[in-house]
């Protein structure tokens, strides 16, 4: 299918006018969010999908890695956010939502495959692919705009008004893309909406449940290799974990149960970097570095020195080492390079 809108800017909306327009709308609608999904975008999505089913709309929402979804997260996915193969033959969307998704690359294997009408997120990118376009960074997650948008339309038509599965779908979206409330965008707004699915008969205490159902066998493995391998730089500050191919066919995990162990490398008292590398299987000269900081350090930049970038506090790059340590010796030269920490009494010299 043909992208006919790819290079050109959408205009910008207010979420007033977004709303109007799914009052008045009756097109057949399609909601993308990014492929990888998290708990915001499939909350998102899927309170959106069950919102206009509930007025009486045709919806559904898809998602490129439908295969890919975390077990903790298929109660917000389950039958309701599906594969493109699985929409019915003849669906044509006269309107096309994406949520959550700062650039039409990250739709994965979707992207281009839609002209997206409408695009609603939090990212920073000033990416206007929609043809019209909400967008609003100090949103704590994008659940929090779907939220906002929800309750407006149900001041105008009570149909709009969310269910018990929306109600969950909306809470797990602003908790997990706020770290539990405890990230820097969460805002008097956030408790807002929150506050509104705790008066509509929200279970808070059934949706953390299930979002942090306890540690497997194959996280206590993961937790081995941190709890063995961790090494201590620059007085303490750094923390960093090297984990090369041999490491990972040892202990049974693959990098996607490595992740945990992005944060928790940076959350040690004392320590205001964490470093994770992680030797690629596919190219062993290659090394994916993750990096999380406290408010004192910037790892953004010394990611963008790899190439890489991400958040302030989060970022991530990919690099080319020989070995486990010159790949260390490559970020820790780095770091020290930014001047962000002094380095004087650094073990890395
Ligand atoms: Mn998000």
């Amino acid at each position: 299918m043909s992208n006919d809108i790819e290079g050109l800017e959408g205009i910008e909306v207010t979420l007033a006018d977004i709303a109007d327009e799914l009052l008045t709308s009756d097109a057949e609608t399609l909601i993308l969010c990014h492929a990888r999904p998290d708990g915001d975008c499939l909350g998102s999505a899927a309170a959106l999908t069950r919102t206009l089913r509930q007025m009486g709309r045709t919806a559904y929402a898809v998602n490129a890695d439908t295969d890919k979804i975390q077990n903790r997260l298929r109660f917000l996915s389950d039958g309701i956010v599906i594969s493109a193969d699985d929409l019915p033959a003849g669906f044509a969307p006269g309107l096309v939502i994406a949520v959550d998704t700062a650039e039409t690359e990250l739709l994965g294997d979707y992207d281009g495959r839609w002209n997206v009408d409408i695009k609603i997120d939090h990212h920073v990118s000033r990416s206007l692919y929609g043809k019209r376009n909400f967008v609003d960074a100090g949103a704590a997650a994008c659940g929090q705009i779907i939220c906002e948008l929800i309750y407006m339309m149900a001041e105008r038509d009570c149909r709009a008004l969310p269910c018990s599965a929306t109600i969950e779908a909306l809470y797990a979206s602003l908790v997990t893309d706020s770290g539990s409330f405890r990230y820097g965008g969460v805002s008097g707004r956030t408790h807002i909406c929150a506050a509104r699915l705790f008066d509509g008969g929200l279970d808070h205490v059934g949706v953390h449940e299930r979002l942090s159902p306890g540690r497997s066998e194959t996280d206590l493995s993961a937790l081995r290799i941190a709890l063995g391998g961790m090494k201590r730089f620059c007085g303490g500050r750094v923390n960093a974990l090297v984990i090369d191919l041999d490491t990972k066919a040892e202990y049974g995990v693959e990098d996607e149960n490595l992740t945990e162990l992005n944060t928790f490398v940076r959350d040690i008292e004392g320590v205001d970097v964490g470093i994770t590398l992680k030797q690629q299987s596919d190219d062993p000269a290659m090394w994916k570095l993750s990096m999380r900081s406290t408010p004192r350090v910037d790892v953004s930049v010394i990611c963008a020195v790899f190439g890489g970038g991400g958040h302030l506090r989060a970022a991530g790059a990919m690099l080319r080492a020989e070995s486990p340590d010159e790949a260390l010796r490559l970020v820790l030269s780095a770091l020290e390079e930014s001047g962000q920490l002094d380095c004087s009494d650094c073990e890395n010299g």
